[in-house]
């Protein structure tokens, strides 16, 4: 829609010597990078325009064309149904998700991204690719960019691996509200060692689940306190579809769902992207069908088949459904767990085999019926994940389908870090003292006022970004060898600052994840640059204990008594630590550049919960490229000399 698709680009590259162009590329517009990928192709040079706005979702463009269960695929139409609310969203290139990025290995990703939201800044964040030799294009803002001012462009580039990944936005709350979409990248079949179990890896494949409010995020942020509405969603969207009903009436949106086309007897890959910001589990089944899991986070794993998936914030799952059920149309089930309990959600895609519509089997399911539904279920929620429970099988009992790196399975990692984390409470009165200024990084999940800390470290974002230009905030960083003054395990006031730990080249990082929270939810660590090797998880039950925190579990792994699996772990970047329970994770740190690590949980990385994995030092990166955005503060030591000389 705003590229032209005869559209032809020709960039200088510049190569060795400055500004001088010694060859050029042609670039191809995104769309045309969709295909199957084969051996020993030359590799595309994909080039997306993105645009975001502040749109409507069920507005005007909807008298001109309505999308519709047929016409799905066509993106021609500017009409945004989500479910069938009208409300304001941000939109990219005015589609809800935004354009889908499907490429091969190897293919080089340009994306310019186009910020016309008024009064926004945002980045964009490419979920899962290693940014390896461009780290400067992971999209954080203040830790590898500065943000996208409204009115400018900026060129990302990039060269991801295969997987499955999504983008989105990294600023604020806007991933709540809109900007999100697939990104694919696909190896010619047989290189996948899952390979030989499915007939067919489709585009139209791709499932990304987001939830949805009823009103822009910033409506629940820091949230309400006398008519509190939290900060969960209300409703699930499947590729930006699905049905809303109205709790009023009782009667349902007209809006499309999303349907997934197969015929009898294939087998299918299907790619599940959870796109959430909230800290909710969505399990998702097919009627009559079971998934056979081959991928999460875009690491391959052993095959494991499961009646059902949970998921949470930032996980991907691959999986193979093998249309081997009577011909017709089946339910796609999805309901949210945890924080949306309350809301009891649910949401549906059709799967449909043949292209000709045929009549639905049955009815879908209600929320209690599918909460009740007895499944096996791979990543259950909130589940301790010792060892395979009878209807569950966890995230660390799966097993990487590559044999690993030795070198990160040693016994003694280089590093080893306890990472406890918690929220802390604070009082009205705590915070709003007349006369005094006390930064505002809380929100409201209940009656509560509240914050984050990781080791007693809140994490706020630097004034200009570390990876750039960190002489500028050098001074802003902490850790635990370093705390800010007035910062002290009594007073948690003044322990807001930017987290980094510094961690050399080439290091075995060692992480094991606590958590304090008496809350109950279970928290969703992503880690930017890397996938980890999940060694193992566990939860207080394992010790016959109500809860853990960092010294008890510091205690247990002296003792040998927290769970570390050297064979074949699987790797992710994105895990949900047990509620009130440890992860051990492992990466080998070959990969340098300033990564956040944080919950992905929208709200709580904006409170704090989070801190970056600074690996090697500058030398060891790529230079920063040419006209990189600079920003921060202006506080000039002297006044202008205007004020000082100007006659009265
Ligand atoms: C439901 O009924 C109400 C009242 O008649 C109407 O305003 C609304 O548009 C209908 N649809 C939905 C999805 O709420
Ligand atoms: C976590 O925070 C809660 C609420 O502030 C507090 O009661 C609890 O003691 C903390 N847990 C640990 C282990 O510090
Ligand atoms: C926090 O820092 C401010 C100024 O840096 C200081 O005035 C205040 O006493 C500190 N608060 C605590 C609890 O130490
Ligand atoms: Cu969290």
């Amino acid at each position: 829609m705003f590229v032209p698709r005869n559209l032809l680009v020709f960039l200088c590259f510049i190569v060795v010597f400055k500004s001088k162009c010694t060859e050029s590329v042609q670039l191809v517009p995104g769309v045309e990078c969709t295909r199957p990928c084969r051996e020993g192709e030359p590799p595309k040079f994909c080039y997306y325009k993105f645009v975001t706005e502040l749109y409507v979702a069920g507005g005007p463009a909807c008298f001109v064309c309505t999308p519709n269960q047929d016409n799905m695929f066509t993106q021609n139409c500017q009409c945004i149904t989500t479910d069938g609310f009208e409300r304001t969203l941000f939109s990219i290139n005015r589609m809800f998700p935004g354009p889908s990025i499907q490429v091969c290995e190897n293919d080089r990703v340009i994306v310019d991204v186009k910020n016309e939201i008024e009064g926004n800044e945002l980045t964009m964040h490419w979920h899962g690719i290693f940014q390896k030799g461009t780290q400067y294009y992971d999209g954080v803002p203040m830790i590898t960019q500065c943000p996208i001012q409204q009115g400018t462009t900026f060129r990302y580039q990039m060269v991801p691996q295969p997987g499955t990944f999504f983008y989105h936005s990294h600023t604020g709350l806007q991933r709540f509200d809109g900007l999100s979409g697939h990104f694919i990248v696909r190896q010619p079949q047989h290189k996948d060692p899952n390979g030989h179990l499915y007939d067919l890896d489709l585009p139209a494949h791709v499932i990304q689940i987001n939830g949805w409010m009823h009103q822009h995020a910033i409506e629940k942020f820091p949230g309400l306190w006398t008519r509190n509405q939290k900060q969960d969603p209300i409703n699930l969207l499947i590729n930006g579809r699905g049905k809303w009903i109205n709790p009023q009436y009782g009667n349902v949106s007209d809006s499309p769902f999303e349907v997934f086309e197969v015929l009898p007897g294939r087998r299918y890959r299907f790619r599940m992207i959870n796109a959430l910001a909230s800290p909710c589990g969505v399990v998702m089944s097919t009627q009559g069908h079971t998934m056979t899991v081959i991928a999460t986070d875009g690491e391959n794993v052993n095959p494991r088949t499961v009646e059902a998936i949970t998921s949470y914030s930032g996980e991907r799952y691959d999986f193979i459904l093998v249309a081997n059920q009577a011909p017709g149309r089946y339910w796609m089930q999805f309901y949210a767990t945890d924080n949306c309990e309350e809301y009891k959600i649910t949401q549906f895609a059709i799967l449909q085999y043949n292209a000709r519509p045929s009549r639905l089997l049955g009815s879908p399911s209600s929320y209690d019926q599918l909460k009740n539904e007895k499944k096996l279920t791979l990543n259950p929620p909130l589940k301790t994940c010792a060892d395979d429970l009878p209807d569950g099988v966890c995230v660390s009992s799966l097993r990487s389908s590559k044999s690993v790196q030795t070198d990160v399975l040693k016994q003694i990692p280089d590093i080893k870090m306890y990472m406890a984390y918690n929220f802390s409470l604070f009082e009205p009165g705590e915070l709003f003292v007349p006369n005094t200024y006390t930064k505002y990084a809380v929100f409201l999940p209940g009656p509560y006022i509240v914050s984050s800390f990781m080791n007693h470290l809140s994490f706020s974002f630097p004034p200009a970004p570390l990876l750039t230009q960190y002489q500028d905030v050098a001074d802003k960083t902490c850790n635990m060898d370093n705390i800010p003054r007035g910062c002290s395990s009594n007073s948690i006031r003044n322990c807001s600052c930017t987290h980094v730990v510094y961690i050399p080249l080439g290091a075995v990082v060692e992480i094991v994840f606590i958590d304090e929270v008496a809350f109950d939810d279970a928290h969703a660590f992503h880690l930017h640059g890397y996938a980890y090797h999940v060694l193992g998880m566990g939860s207080p039950g394992d010790f016959g204990l109500q809860k853990l925190d960092r010294d008890l579990v510091i205690r247990l792994d002296q003792q040998g008594r927290l769970k570390r699996n050297f064979v074949r772990p699987p790797s992710k970047d994105t895990l949900v630590v047990p509620n009130q329970g440890y992860s051990v994770i492992r990466f080998k740190a070959d990969n340098p550049g300033s990564w956040l690590f944080h919950c992905h949980y929208e709200v709580h990385t904006l409170v704090g919960m989070a801190f970056v994995v600074q690996v090697g030092d500058p030398s060891d990166l790529p230079p920063v490229p040419d006209g990189f955005p600079r920003c921060g503060n202006f506080l000039p030591n002297r006044l202008d000399e205007t004020l000082r000389t100007k006659e009265w």
